[in-house]
């Protein structure tokens, strides 16, 4: 009977995150500006695959999560990819399930954006953390997942909403500075995507700039969506 319940209330979930509206819209920069996105703003990810990211208000009951909310701090809502069934290092590592170094497999969010300005772009994330198997993520462009957006890192920041952007090498697994960034080769319309590296990854917005400078408390107010630019579906 619990089992008829659990799926009951996981498939709701699914139908709910299904249903909800996509965003369609560009994120919209102004020239020489920082780009502030909600992650929970994503325009689309597939659901239904092995690991999902479910919004903090709407995640269903009986999925695999050590952590309790973390809602309080986090800007509006925040992203969660669940279950998170490698939960400390003792937990089985299993490569395209709970953990992925292979950037695009699972997870994959999309985020439009209409750059003004071409061009090396710094990429920041504001995430919650709780140990060393919940602290990985990478970023792409277009379809594209460059060496310069693999394995971001964050270290010594745990059980705080905390912006990072460092990449985590073979010789420093703390991360290092400079290295996470997106080069924009034109302006106009971009997919700016992320994806899972470790599942429990919780993720509450991001900033794209071309300065290296850690953002303030909870970050700037998000980007303007330009509600005239509808894409096409
Ligand atoms: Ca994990
Ligand atoms: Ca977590
Ligand atoms: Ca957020």
């Amino acid at each position: 009977m619990k089992s008829i319940l659990t799926n009951t209330l996981l498939v709701a979930g699914l139908l709910l995150l299904t249903s909800c509206p996509r965003l369609r819209y560009f994120t919209v920069q102004a020239a020489q500006e920082d780009i502030v996105v909600e992650a929970e703003d994503f325009d689309r990810f597939p659901i239904g695959e092995i690991r999902n990211w479910y919004n903090n208000q709407w995640t269903p009951e009986g999925l695999q999560d050590a952590d309790p909310d973390h809602g309080e701090g986090a800007v509006g809502s925040y992203l969660e990819i669940l279950p998170d069934t490698r939960q400390t290092h003792a937990d089985p590592l299993i490569h395209g399930e709970n953990f992925s170094n292979k950037p695009g497999v699972l997870g994959v969010l999309e985020y439009p954006i209409f750059f003004k300005t071409p061009g090396r772009y710094y990429v920041w994330v504001r995430a919650y953390y709780t140990g060393t198997e919940d602290n990985g993520l990478h970023v792409g462009i277009d379809g594209e997942w460059p060496a310069s957006g693999q394995r971001m890192q964050w270290c010594g920041q745990p059980n705080q909403w905390h912006w990072e952007s460092k990449q985590r090498t073979e010789e420093e697994h703390c991360g290092v500075e400079r290295q996470i960034y997106l080069d924009v080769p034109a302006a106009g319309k971009h997919i700016v995507q992320f994806s899972m590296r470790e599942d429990g990854f919780e993720f509450d917005r991001f900033l794209l700039s071309m300065r290296y400078q850690r953002p303030k408390g909870q970050g700037p107010v998000k980007s303007k969506l330009n509600h005239s630019a509808r894409l096409p579906d």
